[in-house]
């Protein structure tokens, strides 16, 4: 039975799942989830998929897990993928900026993201002082990570990890919330290999970039 993954083409956290099931080469059933519409806080989905109501889930058997680290982690622990290191040292590294770009790094890209997107669907301004933390903080981890791949063509040793799609992931809604990673020319370098030599990252920004643009237009919103 495949393993199913509920999520919603939109979004960066399941991107992260879709990318690295893709390159890892594991069979994904999708399982579409409008959260648009609110579907991930209907009492079922609360109930038995996540009751923090957030995409991606994924169930495999009795398996159900959330967060699209545990579930990458699961899943390339299943398989046997070197995404999760290729050594054990390599492992604990790429656990340490998993960590990392959970709490200091995609947090931010995430207020950004709904100030100035989720609020407007709600016909809401933004919060100017949220944005201006968030970009504060954008700025600091930005020039950190900047410094980081000054001389490196991944986050962690010579291939690919989780590491790099974890911290890559907020590049999924750079261009619509404006947050400032032009300002580092290492990270947007790095990004942009990952797109053309990571073709399972190029096509799920394509999929994020019409489900949120089409959404955007269908609703009269311009950016
Ligand atoms: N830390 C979670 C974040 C999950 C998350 O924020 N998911 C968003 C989509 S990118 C979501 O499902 N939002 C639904 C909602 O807030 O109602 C992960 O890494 O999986």
């Amino acid at each position: 039975m495949a393993i199913k993954i509920y999520g919603d083409p939109g979004s960066g956290s399941l991107r992260r799942v879709t990318s690295a099931a893709a390159i890892m080469g594991v069979d994904i059933e999708r399982v579409y989830v409008d959260l648009f519409k609110g579907e991930s806080h209907a009492p079922d989905f609360l109930k038995n998929l996540n009751p923090h109501g957030l995409t991606p889930v994924m169930v495999d058997g009795d398996v159900v897990l959330y967060e699209a680290s545990a579930i990458n982690i699961y899943l390339a622990e299943k398989v046997g993928s070197d995404l999760l290191g290729a050594t054990p040292q390599e492992r604990y590294e790429v656990l340490q900026w998993m960590f990392w770009s959970g709490e200091q790094w995609r947090v931010f890209s995430v207020l950004t993201f709904d100030e100035r997107i989720g609020k407007r669907f709600m016909g809401q301004p933004e919060d100017k002082t949220i944005v201006d933390l968030a970009f504060v903080k954008i700025r600091a981890a930005g020039a950190a990570l900047d410094a980081h791949l000054a001389d490196r063509r991944f986050i962690v040793g010579d291939h690919l990890t989780l590491a790099d799609i974890d911290i890559a992931a907020p590049f999924s809604q750079n261009e619509r919330t404006k947050v400032p990673f032009n300002e580092f020319p290492n990270l947007v370098a790095w990004q942009q290999r990952l797109l053309d030599t990571v073709p399972a990252w190029a096509a799920s920004k394509r999929e994020v970039d019409e489900r949120i643009d089409g959404t955007l237009n269908a609703a009269g919103i311009t950016l």
